[in-house]
Order: C-alpha cells, then structure tokens, then sequence
C-alpha cells in the first residue's frame, strides 16, 4: 500500500514512519511511504505557501495552488483521483473501523495542514474524507498523519508477524487487551498471578478472557456498552457495572 503525505514538514513524517514495525514492512515492499513536500510545488518567486485570510483574522492559511499541485503530480503518478484524506480537528473522529476501511485502498493520500487552515477552495477540489484524531488541538496536521497511517498500515497484510498480529484484536469485540507479565516472577515484592505459571491454557485463556472484561468496565464504560460478549458472560458482569 502506498501512503502519499502532503506536508510541509517532509522530515518529520519520512523519519518517524520508517522507524520500527513500519521501517521494516517498508523495507519488505508491503507499504510505500512517500513524503511530498507541499513548498516544492509552490509557484511564488519566495517559495511562500501561505498567505493572510481574506476577512481578517489571526494566523495564515495554506493557499491552494501549492496544495493543489502536490497533489495533482499524486494523481498523475497514480493514474486516478486516489481517496485523500484531510487531517483537521473538524473531521470525522478516527476509530479502528475507518483504519480498516482505508487498508482496502491501494493508495492513500493524506493532506496536513498547518497556520490557521487550508484555502477551502482546494479542500472542495481533493478531500474525499475529512478525519480528527480526538478532540483536542495540535499544532499541525503532522502527526494526525501518522497516527493514521500506523494504524492503517498495521492492517496491511504482511507488516506484522504473526506474533505481533496477537495484539491485532485489542480493540475487536471492543474489549481491551488483558495485563501481560515477563520475568522475573516476582518483581518489587509483587508476584506474577499464579495462573499464568499453572501451564493450564483453558484457565489461562478464562482468566485473560476476564481481565478483558472487568478492565473494559473499570477503564472504558463507553467501549464496555458494545462489547461482544456471550449470554452468560452478560449475566455475569452486566450488574458488576458502577
Ligand atoms: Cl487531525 N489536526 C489538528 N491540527 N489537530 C487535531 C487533529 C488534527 N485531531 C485532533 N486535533
């Protein structure tokens, strides 16, 4: 899959997402990280990217033409007016659902904005999916971005071993992850739970199945309302809630 970043921090985004599980899936041909540096595209004789905002106001807006074709030698090289997402406080709010959704695309492009916004015009011409990544506010587009593309990325077949895709789930059935332990057994005067240690898997798999629970519950009561649980775990902890 290829992730096409519209930026005027190239740097930022090219280091961080080629560090790690990404660097090495990048390495391996699975995903493609491509940073363009929207001031390469610009016309002006100052390599200026922004301007003041007609209406008055604090701060600049990124002005279209650099934006606009920046993104247009993306089309070109692709072929097609691919999905292109605008990263910004006022977009849809990200969830694990939409991360998969984008992994179906071939290619995905992604639009950071920084100063005071983007001209709207150019939003109208491109954006195809306007996203937040929670309510509240950053400096810039930059790392939306790639929160984004690690979580998309992730879904991609071939980033993760087998081993790492284990975590895969964590947020499947709307549970969270149960707590994990390595040695030594005893650290700080605090002991593994014995459980872990009984080589027992089915009691193993039961006890982590109820951590999950009890910890959705505790930590997220929102995400606890539509977990997937079975008739008789329902029975069992519904009236455990506060
Ligand atoms: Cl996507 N951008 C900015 N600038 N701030 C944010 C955000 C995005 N999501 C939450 N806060």
């Amino acid at each position: 899959m290829d992730f096409y970043i519209l930026t005027l921090f190239p740097d930022m985004v090219e280091q961080a997402l080629h560090t790690s599980i990404l660097g090495r899936a990048a390495q391996n041909g699975c995903i493609a990280i491509h940073a363009v540096n929207i001031r390469d595209y610009t016309l002006d004789k100052h390599k200026k990217v922004d301007d003041y905002p007609y209406g008055g106001g604090a701060g600049m807006v990124m002005q279209a033409q650099p934006v606009y074709d920046a993104w247009k030698s993306v089309a070109e090289t692709l072929g097609y007016r691919p999905r292109t997402v605008y990263l910004t406080p006022q977009g849809t709010v990200f969830h694990q659902a939409a991360a998969k959704q984008f992994a179906k695309e071939e290619a995905l492009v992604l639009l950071c904005g920084h100063y005071e916004g983007v001209d709207e015009r150019v939003l109208e011409e491109i954006v195809t999916d306007h996203v937040s990544i929670g309510d509240y506010v950053l400096t810039g587009g930059e790392l939306p971005a790639m929160v984004l593309v690690d979580a998309v990325a992730r879904m991609v077949p071939g980033v993760l071993t087998n081993a790492e895709s284990g975590q895969a789930e964590s947020l499947e059935g709307n549970l969270l992850e149960y707590p994990q332990y390595s040695r030594p057994e005893e650290w700080n005067g605090k002991k593994v739970p014995q459980i872990l240690l009984s080589g027992d898997h089915a009691k193993v798999d039961a006890w982590r199945r109820e951590q999950s629970i009890l910890r959705t519950m505790q930590r997220r009561p929102d995400l606890f309302e539509k977990a997937e649980l079975t008739q008789k775990e329902r029975e069992q902890y519904q009236c455990r809630l506060p």
